[in-house]
């Protein structure tokens, strides 16, 4: 497991709900590292590694990567960066992969962390869908039949975990169907304690 004291929160929230943009967002005004489990796998299935074709099916049929995999990418990333604080965004995105994250001994390194809580930006579907379609950056996976699998995986899979943190207290709701500053304005509020 990680071998420093770190402070991870998980950014979770629908595919289009606003994650990376508020992440980056997030790492302006209050110094985290921002990695997304997404953005590590696009990267990895681009490396040329013995998982690219893998990953590239998972995403393309909206499915979720087996989490030793994403932890290991998660985990690396952690190890080569010097902050302490960082925003998981992405992951955990079902029950694998939170048993994964949260037992030390299931894999030969884990992450093992407690997340100090978990941001959940919570957004129509209808929105989601437009503003993925709007987003025009070539994902494989912004097109109309691979989003409503997203959507079923969100829903089936992501969700479940979602209510898991909230039956512990832990999750920290937006309203993320509203323009990037008022969403920004709310994250604020939930952030700002944590500096004092
Ligand atoms: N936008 C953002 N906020 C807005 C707002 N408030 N008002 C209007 N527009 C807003 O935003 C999406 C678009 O909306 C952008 O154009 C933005 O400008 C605009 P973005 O911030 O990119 O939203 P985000 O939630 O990050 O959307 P993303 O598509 O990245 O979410 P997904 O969860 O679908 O994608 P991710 O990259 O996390 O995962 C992709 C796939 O990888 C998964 O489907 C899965 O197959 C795989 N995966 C795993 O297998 N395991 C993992 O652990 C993680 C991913
Ligand atoms: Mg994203």
């Amino acid at each position: 497991h990680i071998n420093k004291k770190v402070t991870v929160v998980f950014v979770l929230g629908g595919p289009g709900s606003g994650k990376g943009t508020q992440c980056a967002n997030i790492v302006k005004h209050f110094g985290y590292t921002h990695l997304s489990a997404g953005d590590l796998l696009r990267a990895e299935q681009n490396s040329g590694s013995e998982n690219g074709a893998m990953i590239k099916n998972v995403i393309k049929e909206g499915r979720i990567v087996p989490s030793e995999v994403t932890v290991k990418l998660l985990q690396r990333a952690m190890e080569q960066s010097a902050n302490d604080k960082f925003l998981i965004d992405g992951f955990p995105r079902n029950q694998e992969n939170r048993a994964a994250q949260e037992n030390r001994a299931a894999f030969e390194s884990v992450i093992g962390i407690e997340p100090e809580f978990v941001l959940f930006f919570d957004c129509s579907e209808e929105e989601m869908q437009k503003r993925i379609l709007n987003r025009n950056q070539g994902r494989e996976d912004d097109n109309m039949e691979t989003i409503r699998k997203r959507f079923r995986t969100y829903i089936e899979s992501s969700l479940p975990v979602i209510e898991y943190y909230n039956s512990k207290g832990k999750v920290r709701k937006i309203d993320a169907t509203k323009p990037v500053e008022e969403v920004f304005e709310a994250v604020k509020d939930v952030f700002a304690p944590l500096n004092d």
